[in-house]
């Protein structure tokens, strides 16, 4: 008996999936389909596939062409199967053409030529509401957003406005984008999400006046250090019924999740402690500290919760903005630290001591893509990792366009009660600095 093989995402199945399946089943007597896993295909950068894995398989079997599917779930797995199922051929697409000769030393590569006209993509684009993304930002930086919206279904940067008329040229150009708006009305009007990159005086104005219109909002948080201004916003965005969704990448990515997973489910037993510190110097934003304290006290509430018993803070200043900070927060069986350092540099790390293991997370650990579990008496630390390129954001706005499909406002990444709490935190840092 001689058995074929084959793979594919399979997403909105069409005539070129069916056409490569009849040609491969020709080749033998039994023919075995891989359908690609949701995390492999997260893995490999293929956001935009839109079909359920359950529906994909599915699909396939309805062709009655099948005898049987199986999932591929990591890189490397094709080499794995090829021996277990003792394949004789492997056939795929000429859009993948020499990609696996490698593999020709298990059975014989089959390339053949794709159904003309077809595609996948194409019938993505065709079926979705596109969504235009405005940046309303005072520097030319644009956090990757450009780039990351670019490969999430339908989403995609158009257009810029900045107070100042140079920044927004500037940001046009080096980004490529096609328009550029002289007034903040005009981006509002023009765009389905603003996304609000600019110091943080500025933000809570510049949310309340697109919310107001609207539109949907990604914001680097915190929004305000004054707990009843972010109030004010999430009402207003439930009046609006529009998404107020913080840039905080970290919640969308999958290792934090593992992490948030660990420490509150009791896998590292009771936690003891919770330590983190971030600095950075950037001279040209004003008041960074917010945005840095924002970062950390995010895992800590999510992880220690709310409940402290007694808070206390020692703050240092430069001129007018705060150069460090420490916080204290004394929970029932735990205690937290968190460093900031504004201008000062203090060591990027994050621990979380728990009776049966520690955790660490070093350098960038609010975008990192792994931790290290360490257990007493092992040797070697344990470590969970994913990997993608860029810096996360398009998980945020593949976040952002599930709640869109599904019609909830709410985000599940960053609560509400979490972001309010936080700026009840920094407003007593500010009066303290006051
Ligand atoms: N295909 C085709 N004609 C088309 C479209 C797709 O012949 N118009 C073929 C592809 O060449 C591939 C199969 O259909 O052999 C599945 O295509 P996709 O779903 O796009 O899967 P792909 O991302 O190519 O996955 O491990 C995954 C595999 O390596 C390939």
């Amino acid at each position: 008996m001689k058995k074929v093989i084959t793979y594919g995402t399979f997403d909105m199945f069409h005539k070129g999936h069916y056409n490569i399946l009849k040609r491969a089943k020709e080749y033998g007597d039994y023919l075995i389909v891989g359908v690609t896993g949701e995390n492999y295909d997260i893995g490999r950068g293929k956001l935009s596939v839109n079909d359920t894995l359950a529906t994909r398989i599915e699909n396939v079997k309805n062709t009655g062409l099948v005898d049987e599917i199986i999932v591929e779930e990591y890189l490397g797995q094709k080499i794995g199967d090829l021996i277990k199922y003792d394949i004789d051929y492997f056939v795929i697409g000429d859009d993948w053409k020499g990609k696996f000769d490698h593999l020709s030393r298990y059975c014989e590569m089959v390339y053949l030529e794709r159904t003309k006209g077809i595609s996948s993509t194409e019938l993505r684009e065709k079926s979705f509401k596109n969504y235009n993304i405005g940046v309303v930002c005072d520097e030319t930086d644009d956090n990757e957003i450009v780039k990351e919206a670019k490969l999430v279904n339908g989403f995609q940067v158009k257009g810029v406005y900045s107070p100042q008329k140079e920044i927004s040229e500037k940001f046009k150009e080096k980004y490529d984008l096609e328009n550029i708006y002289y007034e903040y009305d005009e981006l509002i009007e023009n765009s389905d999400i603003i996304y609000v990159r600019c110091t943080i005086e500025k933000r809570v104005d510049l949310i309340r006046q697109a919310l107001k219109k609207g539109k949907h909002i990604i914001y680097d948080p915190p929004a305000s250090y004054k707990a009843s201004e972010i109030k004010e916003l999430i009402q207003l965005a439930k009046e609006n019924n529009v998404i107020l969704m913080e840039n905080t990448k970290m919640v969308h990515i999958y290792v934090f999740n593992q992490l948030l997973w660990m420490t509150q489910g009791g896998l590292i037993g009771d936690i003891l402690s919770f330590n983190c510190s971030i600095s950075k110097n950037d001279e040209e934003r004003s008041n960074l500290f917010y945005d840095l304290s924002s970062l950390t006290l995010l895992p800590m509430l999510k992880i220690l919760g709310q409940d402290y018993e007694k808070s206390d803070y020692m703050v240092t200043k430069d001129g007018d903005d705060i150069e460090f900070a420490s916080m204290n927060f004394v929970y029932p069986n735990a205690r937290a630290v968190i460093n900031v350092g504004n201008k000062l540099r203090v060591d990027n790390q994050l621990e979380i001591i728990g009776t049966e293991a520690t955790i660490r997370m070093k350098e960038n650990w609010w975008r990192s893509k792994s931790f290290s579990l360490y257990k007493p008496g092992g040797s070697e630390a344990e470590i969970y990792n994913t990997n993608f390129e860029g810096n996360g954001f398009k998980y945020l706005i593949k976040s952002m366009s599930t709640m869109l499909k599904n019609g909830r406002i709410e985000s599940m990444g960053v609560f509400e009660d979490e972001s309010i709490k936080i700026a009840e935190i920094l407003e007593e840092i500010h009066e303290i600095n006051e």
